[in-house]
């Protein structure tokens, strides 16, 4: 394959567009995807990736600890792939943001058979009195007789960082390019950058802690892991895993793979702007000094601030997002709310629905906590490299047997030829087994 880390990518209003959260008159009309329904039986999908480019195998896997393989027809094999389950700490039956989050196949993993997850563990015995669990990255192996299952005793932990609260994981790890493996965290969770275990800057801007940031190691050297040598603090200045900072709740993530390869983030925000950061070496995306592209205030979050600095700490300009929205949590009965949580997603670089190719697809898990209103957006991409410019857009979701769309939307995924998958359930607990993933196909 041209570009083997195509398939270890892990995590995937009509009429009107709008940029920065601002509507403006449609230039174009909006297009309708189709969804068609692969598997179900889930509690809450939370990721999906290519195993095998070959059969058009797919894991998937579970918020509550499974990881199961999807055949290319959709069929479930009735053998997980992996039941972490007994390593996780106790989940709510209700909402929870902790789990399975992310998992992702080495970049030669059809030689060595590494692949790496990212799950929420109990406390260690070195995380602080009062904090919540320990996020944890480990290694496993897949059989060497079996590539469908995988060895329990083969986990070796890569990388564990405490976590305060329950909430603001991120997970959704994924090999770039360069085959580092790059790891969203959150900012420690709670509300509004502050509580126990929060810098009084915000974890998004203290350099020296691991949360609020994007981190990225080398798990082909050292031991657990080395430092890519041209990290931004490799040398001092802040810890040597952060790759860029200023994140809330980086929960999905995506490298183009076509392009320029970019690295795609949703933050999910507070209470008024969920955004999506085109993430680059030592970049600040702002929080918690910004939510979207407005000044936050710590102290309200439902009132921006009418002026901010534009800098962080170490004097280098804030980054703001490429597309952002309002959230309908700050702005109650107004059209252009479009969801309370960004659901980062993909670039398409499929064939089958040729209108998307190109633009970045993605959407939000819901207008509402307590009922299923997830939205399908897209990031219309113009301009030249170097200076583009994105335009947000609502994509009106159809259902292929003629039903109506309903769901909260929990993650996107990318299978080994560029199509996409959207990830669902229909409550927003750990109960049931309402989770689903369909494809999305062309709508005519
Ligand atoms: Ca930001």
């Amino acid at each position: 394959m041209t570009h083997s880390f195509r398939t270890l990518l892990a995590c995937l209003g009509a009429g009107l567009a709008l940029a920065h959260g601002v509507f403006a008159a449609g230039t174009s009309a909006p297009v309708t995807i189709k969804l068609k329904l692969m598997a179900e039986g889930f509690v809450s999908p939370t990721t999906l990736a290519t195993l095998d480019a070959r059969t058009g195998q797919i894991l998937v896997g579970d918020q509550v600890g499974v990881i199961r393989v999807m055949e290319k027809d959709g069929a479930l094999r009735p053998e997980p792939f992996l039941d972490l389950t007994s390593r996780l700490t106790k989940l709510n039956s209700g909402f929870d943001e902790r789990g399975l989050l992310g998992l992702a196949l080495h970049p030669k993993f059809n030689q060595n058979r590494r692949f790496y997850v990212y799950y929420s563990a109990p406390k260690r015995l070195s995380t602080p009195e009062g904090w919540d669990h320990t996020s944890r990255l480990s290694e496993f192996q897949v059989r060497k007789e079996n590539r469908l299952s995988v060895d329990l005793a083969s986990e070796k932990v890569i990388l564990e960082i405490d976590k305060p609260y329950f909430n603001h994981n991120g997970g959704c790890i994924a090999f770039g390019p360069d085959h580092f493996l790059y790891i969203p965290t959150g900012d420690g969770g709670n509300g509004n950058g502050k509580g126990i275990g929060h810098s009084p800057i915000s974890n998004g801007q203290d350099l020296n802690t691991l949360l609020g940031k994007m981190l990225r190691i080398d798990v082909d050297h050292g031991n657990p892991y080395a430092i890519p040598s041209d990290n931004p603090y490799a040398k001092g200045g802040g810890k040597p895993e952060i790759f860029a900072y200023g994140l809330r709740n980086p929960w999905r993530m995506s490298f183009d793979r076509g392009g320029q390869h970019d690295l795609f983030v949703g933050d999910i925000g507070q209470t008024l702007y969920e955004e999506i950061n085109r993430v680059v070496k030592g970049g600040n995306y702002g929080w918690f000094i910004k939510e979207g592209s407005i000044c936050f205030n710590p102290d309200n979050e439902k009132i921006a601030r009418t002026n901010c600095v534009d800098k962080g700490g170490d004097g280098k300009p804030l980054i703001g997002p490429i597309l952002s929205y309002k959230n309908p949590n700050g702005f109650r009965n107004d059209k252009e709310a479009i969801g309370i949580s960004v659901m980062g997603g993909f670039v398409y670089r499929g064939k089958a629905m040729p209108k998307l190719q190109g633009h970045y697809v993605f959407g939000d898990w819901s207008k509402n906590w307590g009922l299923p209103q997830g939205a399908f957006m897209l990031g219309r991409h113009s301009g030249s490299v170097g200076n583009e410019s994105w335009a947000l857009e609502m994509l009106i979701p159809v259902m292929e047997d003629g039903g109506q769309w309903k769901g909260y939307i929990t993650g996107f995924g990318e299978d080994a030829s560029g199509e996409l998958y959207v990830l669902v359930n229909s409550s927003n607990g750990l109960v049931g087994k309402t989770g689903k993933v369909f494809k999305l196909i062309a709508a005519e």
